[in-house]
């Protein structure tokens, strides 16, 4: 297929990668210029990228890059043909997400929203799940594309419902991560080791596939960014935001965020966000330690 993709981060690129590995005809912008895909072309703007493209395929940060590149300056909107679909696999918000969905029906567009789970490694390795919302034949037309890039799709509905979903699901990570950090913490200060915690962890039903990710990471104190804590910061606000909107009251996100907030302020934006540790390391005059770190 026709693809132009927009958005060459962290899981973007290994997203374009896998389409073009794939044998689709891909056309990349980004942003920052200098981004490239081996063996996709490379379009200066976003109209210039979706002209003639069959799918326009979005994963950038936020809300606001979104509606840049589908309705700012040079955007898709100038490139929009009927019969075209927009997916979008940024996690963004899921009412913005059915305003952007009606401007592009009115133009004979398809549009499916598509947020993912599985980090950089699912990306590298097109072993992403994806989480979807929109007409259910339009996203049949999507499959060979979500076939290059993912193992299993998820349609939980119409337009806007991936993205909710997709908070849904965050908002639990973002919870088990704190109390894991938490126990921890907890358990280092009061003299437990915290490589044995982790194995008993893993022997009972405390377990969780968020702890079995993480765990090893944080055992060697590797806050390099698989979800940098910035995009983990900005799911907890559109959480909270989605949640308002629908008058849900979420108290123990609520509290989160606080910690996300003094995260920042601190300056650990750009690490993982299982970088969070770290400050309640710090409260606790601890440091989380496995053997080999
Ligand atoms: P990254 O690695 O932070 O990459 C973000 C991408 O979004 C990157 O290509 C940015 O371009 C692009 N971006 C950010 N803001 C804008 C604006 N305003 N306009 C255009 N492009 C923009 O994120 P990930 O790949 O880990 O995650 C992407 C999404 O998937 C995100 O929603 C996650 O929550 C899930 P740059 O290179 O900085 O110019």
């Amino acid at each position: 297929m026709r693809v132009a993709f927009f958005g060459l981060g962290i899981m973007g690129h290994a997203m374009a990668t896998n389409l073009v590995k794939a044998g689709h005809e891909v056309t990349v912008w980004n942003r920052t210029p200098g981004k490239l895909v081996e063996g996709a072309g490379v379009a200066p703007t976003p109209a210039a990228a979706a002209q003639g493209a069959e799918v326009v395929w979005l994963c950038v940060s936020d809300t606001a890059a979104v509606e840049q590149i589908l309705f700012g300056a040079e955007g898709i909107e100038q490139a929009m043909a009927e019969g075209m679909i927009i997916a979008d696999s940024s996690t963004i918000s899921p009412s913005a997400t059915v305003k952007f969905a009606d401007r592009a029906h009115a133009k004979g567009v398809g549009y499916v929203d598509a947020p993912m789970t599985g980090s950089k490694i699912g990306a590298a390795n097109g072993t992403l799940i994806f989480m979807v919302g929109g007409d259910a034949a339009t996203i049949e037309r999507l499959n060979p594309l979500f076939a290059a890039m993912g193992k299993k799709i998820f349609r939980m509905g119409e337009t806007g419902k991936g993205q909710a979903t997709k908070l849904a699901m965050n908002l639990q990570i973002a919870l088990i991560f704190e109390g894991f950090a938490e126990a921890l913490t907890l358990a280092t200060k009061l003299g437990v080791d915290p490589k044995q915690l982790v194995s008993l962890i893993e022997a009972t039903m405390v377990r969780s596939g968020v702890v079995e990710y993480k765990a090893p990471f944080v055992l060697e104190r590797d806050f390099t960014p698989n979800f940098p804590l910035r995009l983990m910061h900005k799911d907890i606000r559109l959480t909270l935001e989605a949640a308002k909107e629908a008058r849900v009251r979420l108290p123990a996100l609520e509290t989160v965020e606080e910690i996300y907030d003094l995260a920042t302020e601190e300056g650990h934006q750009d690490l993982d966000y299982a970088a969070t540790l770290t400050l309640l390391e710090k409260w606790a005059g601890v440091q989380v330690k496995g053997e080999a770190a």
